[in-house]
């Protein structure tokens, strides 16, 4: 995958749109310029069944009108049958080798690391990029571990520099840039953007942080 695609990775369940329609939510963030979106149906509340299938459905439909790439968590059987453009898994959702020969050479995998020994053992079984977190404090995901910093993101980088990383947990406009700084090709972002009064404007404002700091990355490189 193009590490442009990762520079602002959405990610948002039905449960996550502050009390919206998180169509209207998504649709937002998408013209206001997100990168990549990834579908997280978890928690209370989530969707199961025949209305998730409808609301992946239409998550999907809406990231190809706008030509974004739609990736699946955790749900390797949803991501095939939607033929999603990848599946992004965590440590605790199985052999991640296995999971790779289950969705094919074709499909994007993403491998939530923490280490860059998590990190080596991801790439080595197939991963096409890591999300790296907590970098700060999180709401969003109530077992997040605790908030690491840009540490984690700047060891495993230097391990693996061919690897993109997008780093992830509480990162808004405002301190992205340390994150891109620390090696990460973009930012994945729950809140920031869909609980944004104008996901629009936050996905825009996420947008412009990260190409700065990554300018000015190359200006000084
Ligand atoms: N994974 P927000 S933190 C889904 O550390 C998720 O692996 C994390 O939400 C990890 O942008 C997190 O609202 C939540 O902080 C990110």
């Amino acid at each position: 995958m193009k590490p442009e695609q990762l520079a602002v990775y959405f990610i948002m369940g039905s449960v996550n749109a502050a009390g919206r329609n998180p169509i209207e939510v998504l649709e937002s963030a998408l013209r206001g310029g997100v990168t990549c979106f990834q579908l997280r149906e978890k928690g209370p509340g989530a969707l199961k069944g025949e209305a998730l299938l409808e609301f992946a459905t239409a998550c999907r439909d809406l990231c190809r009108e706008h030509g974004v790439g739609f990736i699946v968590n955790d749900d390797v059987d949803l991501a095939v049958h939607l033929g999603a453009d990848g599946l992004h898994v965590g440590q605790e959702d199985g052999d991640i080798r296995k999971i790779r020969s289950r969705i094919g050479g074709q499909m994007i995998l993403g491998v939530s690391a923490h280490d860059a020994g998590e990190a080596g053992a991801a790439l080595a079984a197939g991963a096409d990029y890591l999300g790296m977190g907590p970098v700060y404090g999180t709401r969003s995901k109530p077992d997040a571990r605790e908030a690491s910093g840009t540490g984690l993101i700047r060891d495993a980088h230097a391990a693996h520099p061919d690897l993109p990383i997008v780093g992830i947990g509480g990162i808004r406009a405002d301190n992205a840039a340390p994150v891109i700084r620390a090696g990460a090709s973009g930012v994945s972002v729950i809140s920031a953007i869909s609980h944004a009064s104008d996901p629009a404007r936050a996905a825009r404002e996420l947008h412009q942080a990260v190409e700065e700091a990554i300018m000015e990355k190359e200006r000084t490189r």
